[in-house]
């Protein structure tokens, strides 16, 4: 999202024995990561990123009403991310065939929003934090199950437009995101 919207960023890896000696958890909010450090102001909870570095940068939509509609559909992404973390952290054993046989029934609801989009957005005519949040659930859930875009043509065309955006595609090629897991325990 910060590279497609032209900033500038670092990101920081936090190592497994660098956390459980505790001195950073004791200093986030809810003693958790991601922490998100933007000139003075220091934020924890992902969602609570997305929300801020989209008003500040343009995409949190034009009006009240868009932005209205872009929450909501940045907490039906968050529904499916809850989901999919619970089947990653705690039943991607005995849990991984259920959950790929129920996506379709999750991905179907953003289909059919794509589906009728003129901009190919999920709100209004230009890219939202929604949008790029949806399209990582996208990327970590082809990765889970190939083939599970298959059947939704407007899902697949989002995901590879977006991927195809200069400064997403320069990101998605780079060493620092390929060499980093898709989720701490390493099943993905
Ligand atoms: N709601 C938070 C959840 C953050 C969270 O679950 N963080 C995990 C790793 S991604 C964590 O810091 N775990 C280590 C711990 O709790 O000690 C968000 O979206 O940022």
């Amino acid at each position: 999202m910060l590279s497609d919207l032209d900033q500038e960023w670092e990101e920081v890896v936090v190592s497994f024995d660098e956390w459980m000696k505790g001195d950073l958890k004791n200093t986030c909010v809810f003693g958790q990561l991601p922490k998100l450090q933007d000139g003075d102001i220091v934020l924890f909870q992902s969602n609570t990123f997305l929300r801020h570095l989209g008003r500040k940068h343009g995409a949190y939509g034009k009006n009240d009403e868009e932005a209205a509609l872009i929450d909501m559909f940045n907490d039906g992404v968050e529904d499916l991310r809850i989901k999919y973390l619970k089947l990653i952290y705690q039943e991607y054993e005995t849990g991984k065939e259920e959950y790929i046989k129920n996506l379709p029934g999750h991905l179907s609801k953003f289909e059919a929003v794509l589906e009728k989009s003129k901009s190919g957005f999920l709100v209004g005519d230009s890219i939202s934090f929604a949008d790029y949040s949806l399209f990582e659930q996208l990327l970590n859930h082809q990765v889970l199950s190939a083939t599970c875009l298959d059947s939704f043509p407007a899902l697949k065309g989002f995901a590879q437009r977006l991927s195809g955006r200069p400064k997403i595609k320069a990101f998605l090629d780079s060493d620092a995101y390929k060499s980093l897991p898709i989720n701490g325990n390493g099943k993905q």
